[in-house]
């Protein structure tokens, strides 16, 4: 094998690397009985951009099957959502939950 085609391969091998997409990860809400309704439903508008209808309809959906998807991202991304939304609810003295989970 000559030193060019051990170039050629690594160029390539590189080539598809850059083309691989990133691992992405699901952001869920997680149901409890004390944040209220109308405080998950800002939080879903304020974070994932989200107009009111879809952010009332994917809180009943964490509110009656316990968990429901807030979207999917990149890992920091996702961190960093999970960070404003459990800090935001905090600040409100509200126990919801958010957890980020690899999309696979
Ligand atoms: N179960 C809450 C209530 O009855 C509402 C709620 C919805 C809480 C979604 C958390 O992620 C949640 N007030």
């Amino acid at each position: 094998m000559t030193t060019t085609h051990k170039q050629d391969s690594s160029v390539l091998e590189a080539a598809r690397a850059g083309t691989r997409l990133p691992p992405l990860y699901r952001v869920l809400l997680l149901n409890d009985d004390f944040t209220p309704m109308d405080f998950v439903v800002a939080v879903l508008q304020r974070y994932f951009g989200m107009d009111h209808e879809r952010a009332t309809r994917i809180m009943l959906q964490v509110h009656v099957e316990g968990l429901g998807m807030c979207g999917v991202f990149t890992k920091d991304v996702a961190a960093t959502k999970v960070e404003q939304v459990v800090s935001y609810a905090r600040q409100h003295q509200h126990p919801l939950a958010c957890v980020m989970e690899e999309n696979e």
